[in-house]
């Protein structure tokens, strides 16, 4: 009892917090909006609204964030009850802690009021767009990173630009408004894990734009900053246990939480045209260049988090620190970051790559955190190019031998397959499933056929890797491995 009649988290009840609760240190109800965030996830709540959050406890009152979905109306519907308010877990081996963030102060949901998310993005006061989409928002071919003109929400878009659904279109057409208004166009800033995120980002709109209006688009070539950053929070999905946990330490009903590691790390590249708040000063590094971070984080990171869920999916696993608790998965982890990975990585001086990955296994090994290896696995199609294609890659070209990124390519073919080693359904979540099942299907379970087929999907594997013989006999026999032996097995080995 108590939770489900205990009253709602509100400006109303935060008063009646329990002391060992954070809460915002700064009158919510005087919050200036200076950012709107696409994308207001669990990711973005624990991640860089936290950092806004301490900014404006600090006194930079003309930040605060409307946070808008671009799908489903499920975070408005929990937040915007509660006058945006929520609250961040953070959970360790030593325990947990709460904070309530007030930092989100509007919550929109494009589908269902898309002109007041325009109004939203052409609002002069709004300097910064920022941007947690995931790899599938930006429309883009994965390989290469340019936008996909024929992806269906494109060609929507460029029918009824005015109307625009998908995250390109949105961000060109209230830049094109801005621009006819007079107004300077806000800062986009990216915050998915992508490669060169900004730079990704900047070739999507301008791809955009050109198919709109050359003119359009050499305005956004020239005005629009673009800042590439890394970003870093393990934050696995809020489950009804969460909320019931954390309902009943704050003696009040939120009905979403976030849940986070202590961990958060955040690089941005200084390039901001309208301002920005100092985001120094909340533990964010600015940097000239992010581009060496990004390698680190997504080949490191990434890489053995995407390697660790196929695989460990497969051998029967929950989640990654589950996964993590069986020694010859631990050794994998760190046999393929230490031998396949760091020869691949140009830190600059003061980069400690071996505390880097240590730091990682442990973060991983968390057991307070139960990050599922079913969530980690989504997306594969989307992820495998900047996760582990690149630094095969790297190592192709080095002639150094990558058995364990081989084995991660392999055990994501085996996944896609939509069949676990005893037969059970696998929940594939991915933009291209279907195709990849037809493929898997029409294959049949041999790796000789399976792994050619996979193969040919060129937005994942691009026109060099599916002609590169060492790397196919690689994934062809770890794929064998993996149907012969299973996916424990393979990994001890
Ligand atoms: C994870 C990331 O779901 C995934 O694919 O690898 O969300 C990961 O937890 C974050 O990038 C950590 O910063």
């Amino acid at each position: 009892m108590g939770t489900v009649t205990a009253p709602r988290l509100s400006r109303a009840t935060l008063d009646r917090l329990p002391a060992c609760c954070g809460r915002p240190g700064y009158d919510v109800g005087s919050v200036g909006i200076g950012i709107v965030h696409l994308g207001i996830g669990a990711f973005h709540r624990a991640h860089q609204a936290v950092y806004v959050d301490d900014r404006l406890a600090a006194g930079e009152t003309g930040w605060g964030i409307c946070g808008v979905s671009l799908r489903s109306p499920d975070t408005a519907e929990a937040l915007v009850p509660q006058d945006g308010l929520y609250t961040v877990a953070t959970r360790s081996g030593e325990g947990e802690r709460l904070r309530v963030v007030g930092s989100v102060r509007r919550v929109l949901v494009a589908p269902r009021e898309p002109a007041t998310v325009i109004a939203a993005l052409t609002d002069p006061g709004v300097r910064i767009v920022s941007l947690t989409v995931t790899e599938k928002g930006y429309c883009h071919d994965p390989a290469t990173g340019l936008l996909q003109a024929d992806h269906p929400d494109i060609a929507a878009d460029l029918a009824a630009p005015h109307h625009p659904k998908s995250l390109p279109g949105l961000l060109v057409e209230a830049l094109d408004r801005r621009r006819r208004a007079g107004t300077e166009p806000f800062t986009v800033l990216c915050c998915d894990n992508l490669p060169k995120n900004g730079h990704t980002v900047a070739g999507v709109l301008s791809g955009f734009a050109r198919l709109r209006d050359p003119g359009l688009a050499a305005f956004i070539e020239d005005r629009v900053a673009c800042p590439s950053t890394v970003v870093d929070r393990i934050v696995p999905a809020t489950t009804e246990a969460d909320r019931a946990e954390v309902a009943a330490a704050l003696g009040l009903r939120d009905a979403w939480p976030v849940m986070a590691e202590p961990f958060s790390q955040w690089v941005i590249e200084e390039n901001f045209a309208l301002g920005r708040p100092r985001f120094e000063e909340a533990g964010a590094q600015l940097v000239a260049d992010v581009a060496p971070f990004e390698l680190m984080k997504l080949r490191l990171l990434n890489a053995s988090h995407s390697a660790l869920a196929y695989l460990g999916y497969l051998a029967g696993f929950e989640t990654i620190s589950d996964v993590m608790a069986e020694p010859d998965c631990a050794r994998f982890a760190t046999a393929l970051m230490r031998e396949e990975v760091r020869p691949t990585l140009r830190m600059p001086a003061g980069v400690d790559l071996p505390a880097y990955e240590r730091s990682l296994l442990a973060r991983f090994a968390n057991p307070a955190l139960r990050h599922r290896t079913w969530q980690i696995a989504m997306d594969g199609s989307q992820k495998l190019p900047q996760r582990l294609l690149g630094t095969v890659r790297d190592r192709l070209a080095a002639g150094a031998p990558f058995p364990r990124l081989a084995l991660a390519v392999a055990a994501w073919m085996r996944y896609v397959t939509g069949q676990d080693e005893h037969g059970r359904a696998i929940d594939v979540r991915d933009p291209l499933s279907q195709r990849l099942r037809r493929l898997a299907d029409d294959a049949g379970p041999v790796a000789d056929r399976l792994a050619p087929a996979l193969l040919g999907v060129r937005e994942v594997f691009g026109d060099d890797l599916p002609v590169h013989p060492v790397f196919v006999r690689a994934v062809t026999d770890a794929l064998d491995a993996l149907f012969r032996h299973g996916a424990r097995a393979a990994l001890a080995a």
